[in-house]
């Protein structure tokens, strides 16, 4: 076996621990002290633990199997109330119901106000062209020449009465629908020289011409409208225009 010198030995550890020798260093050394450089030592003992790391990334190994389920939590408090939903597509029509009495009386009712208006507008249209309106009153004249008896039934009959003019705007309205003497509707029948409507009342207005009424031949008890728009009491059996009053 190969003894190491013991010398050499020693210098092989000073070398290794020498502080590094730089290129400049070496070219000043004296020839003795700066041989070839010695070889590397034994690595030093193991340093002091560092500090405590940073918690690392979790790992790559394999993950455990996953637990059940836990039990189910206390139910929470109700949320606020969602927003209203667009309106949906219209539906569609449904079958028609049998007619009930409700609806056949509705239909009767609605045929009526269309007859009760259309009554309305003809009503309208006569009195407009044939009648001499006042106030609410319209004076016709029926074109016929009858008795005082005969002219009261004649405009009964169409819900009228025979013209009575109240004031001097509806003497003449009477005055321009008659065109020739004509019955007013009053009578002293009852009591001698006191006129009475036909609904049995005295009358306010009048409008006799000179000397009338004078109950000629002591039988006058009915009135006429001359054409001059005076009146003059006449007997109720002689034949003179009828004019009729309606009110709307
Ligand atoms: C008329 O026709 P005489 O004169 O008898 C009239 C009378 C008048 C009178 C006035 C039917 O009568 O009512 O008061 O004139 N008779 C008729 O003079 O109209
Ligand atoms: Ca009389
Ligand atoms: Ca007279």
């Amino acid at each position: 076996m190969f003894l190491f010198p013991s010398f050499l030995l020693l210098g092989l550890v000073t070398a290794s621990y020498a502080e590094p020798v730089t290129e400049g260093a070496q070219s000043t050394c004296p020839v003795i002290a700066c041989s070839s450089p010695g070889l590397n030592g034994f690595p030093g003992k193991d340093g002091r633990d560092g500090a405590k790391g940073e918690k690392g990334e979790p790992g790559q190994g394999l993950r455990g199997l996953q637990g059940p389920p836990g039990k189910v939590g206390p139910a929470g408090s109700p949320g606020i109330p969602g927003l209203k939903g667009a309106e949906g597509p219209k539906g569609e029509v449904g079958p028609k119901g049998a007619e009930g009495p409700k609806g056949a009386m509705g239909k009767i009712a609605a045929e009526i106000a269309a007859l009760q208006s259309e009554l309305r507008g003809f009503k309208k249209w006569v009195f407009f062209s044939t009648s001499e309106q006042v106030g609410n009153k319209y004076f016709m004249s029926t074109g016929k020449k009858l008795s005082f008896y005969r002219a009261k039934a004649v405009c009964s009959q169409f819900q009228a009465s025979v013209a009575t003019p109240r004031n001097a705007e509806e003497n003449k309205a009477v005055q321009k629908v008659a065109r020739d003497i004509a019955y007013l509707g009053l009578t002293d029948e009852r009591t001698e020289n006191r006129f009475l409507d036909l609904t049995g009342r005295s009358v306010q207005y009048t409008n006799w011409n000179g000397g009338e009424p004078n109950n000629a031949d002591n039988g006058e008890d009915c009135v006429v409208l001359l054409t001059n728009g005076k009146w003059n009491d006449v007997p109720c059996s002689d034949s003179f225009l009828v004019v009729c009053e309606f009110s709307d």
